[in-house]
């Protein structure tokens, strides 16, 4: 039988880079099939336009696009705010079809106080950040995410654990600590001058829940982490907000055979051609 769902009244993930190595995509599907949402909010990098290679999007990665429909289907209102690797979407800012939304930010009116959920990368450019990291651009904490991503698949096929090579980098090299800093600090900034209760973004790979002050106020800084490295979420229930940890699944029972199940021609085929309800008549000799 199937287990009861945990009804949640909004539900923040982020940064799942779905079409990467890293995602881990059967593991999300667990978690979106084990909860009842009204709100479901993807704060960005869901699916990796960026890095995206029809060649791979394993099954499991499908699984969390079908568990995202099927949310739809069953009445959740879900948000689809873009991220820096999924730009391309941006285009669509104010697409709604239904209870499915394409926005840059949005703002939710929760019975304890106002959110403000947007990805974060818009502050790239303008924060000050250390010096090896302005030298790389904005670029580089991401690059360091990506390999850590291409690392820990290829540890894992070798049948080693993941190697959580930004979590090491973050806690040996300065910089990296600064730019998370100054990342919460002028989120946080910005969103006690627009009096907000609450702020969420993603981006930083970095999950978290704490208040934070500055001369002018005080606001909630939420972050929803990331489904490469920490399987985090935010669930707001009953007025407040707790921070989601989905245990690794040890098994991997979706990993490994998903690579032969990339998206080719002859799936597409088939599924376009092979209907029962209509056959194509080849010429007999
Ligand atoms: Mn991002």
């Amino acid at each position: 039988m199937e287990a009861k769902k945990r009804k949640l009244d909004v539900v923040v993930i982020s940064d799942i880079h779905l079409g990467t190595f890293g995602a881990q995509a059967g593991d999300l599907a667990d978690y979106l099939n084990s909860i009842d949402i009204d709100i479901l909010v993807l704060n960005g990098d869901i699916i990796d336009i960026w890095q995206f290679n029809k060649r791979y999007f394993p099954n499991s990665h499908m699984a969390v696009i079908r568990a995202i429909f099927t949310k739809l289907s069953k009445g959740t209102k879900v948000h689809y705010i873009t991220g820096n690797h999924d730009e391309m979407l941006r285009k669509f800012n104010g697409f709604s079809l239904g209870d499915f939304t394409i926005q840059n930010k949005i703002v939710l009116n929760l019975p304890t106080g106002k959110a403000w959920i947007f990805h974060g990368d818009v502050f790239d450019t303008s924060m000050k950040q250390s010096k090896w990291i302005v030298k790389l651009g904005g670029f580089g904490y991401d690059l360091l995410i990506r390999i850590n991503s291409i690392v820990n698949w290829c540890s894992e096929r070798m049948g080693r654990g993941r190697v959580s090579l930004s979590k090491k980098v973050k806690d040996s090299v300065k910089g990296v600590i600064s730019y998370i800093n100054n990342f919460e600090e002028t989120v946080a900034e910005i969103a006690i001058s627009k009096g907000y209760e609450y702020v969420i973004c993603g981006h930083i790979h970095q999950p978290t829940i704490q208040e934070m002050t500055s001369k002018d106020g005080r606001v909630h800084y939420l972050n929803s982490g990331d489904w490469i490295e920490n399987r985090t979420a935010l669930e707001y229930v009953n007025g407040a907000w707790t921070l989601y940890t989905h245990e690794e699944n040890k098994t991997k029972r979706d990993r490994i055979p998903d690579e032969k199940n990339h998206l080719n021609y002859e799936h597409l085929y088939n599924d376009v051609l092979m209907d029962n309800s209509y056959s194509l008549n080849f010429v007999e000799p």
